[in-house]
């Protein structure tokens, strides 16, 4: 099994800008947080993060190949790209949406998700430790995919 963690725009600036928001943990350490998870469950893991749009998508369309699954903090572009929806419903492959923060407790540009309906679950607010909670659920997901 393959669960590719796909980080969108900004996310490459964690641990050194805004802890106030994003918590101190840098995404290198998010990336330890998941290979720890997938050891436990054994299964592999693929890292990828880009700050443009058409990058995300290429890196979605990729995974339809060599992915099982894909856990995607879409950053700001889940609030606003029609493109990252289209792609997430263009692939096979099932997609987890995952954010840091509480989207629902901020600003209200914020409380919208253009990639939700086209995805599996959301797992939101719960800081760095959504990250190795989110390879545990993309690999239940696989096993037994909810009705
Ligand atoms: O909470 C999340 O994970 C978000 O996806 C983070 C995005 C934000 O636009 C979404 O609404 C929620 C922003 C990522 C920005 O990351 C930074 C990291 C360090 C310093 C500044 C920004």
């Amino acid at each position: 099994m393959r669960i590719l963690i796909l980080n969108g725009p900004n996310l490459n600036l964690l641990g050194q800008r805004e802890p106030g928001i994003y918590g101190a943990v840098s995404l290198a350490g998010l990336e330890d947080r998941c290979r720890a998870e997938a050891k436990a469950l054994g299964l592999e893991l693929g890292f990828a993060q880009s700050n443009h749009e058409g990058a995300l998508v290429d890196a979605l369309h990729d995974a339809q190949t060599n992915q099982d699954g894909v856990v995607l903090n879409a950053a700001a572009y889940t609030h606003g790209s029609i493109a990252l929806r289209d792609a997430i419903s263009a692939i096979s492959v099932p997609v987890l949406e995952l954010h840091l923060s509480n989207i629902h407790a901020r600003e209200s540009f914020r409380h919208h998700s253009m990639i939700a309906p086209v995805c599996i679950g959301v797992i939101a607010g719960l800081g760095p430790a959504g990250y190795p909670l989110a390879v545990r659920a993309m690999h239940d997901h696989l096993r037994a995919p909810a009705p």
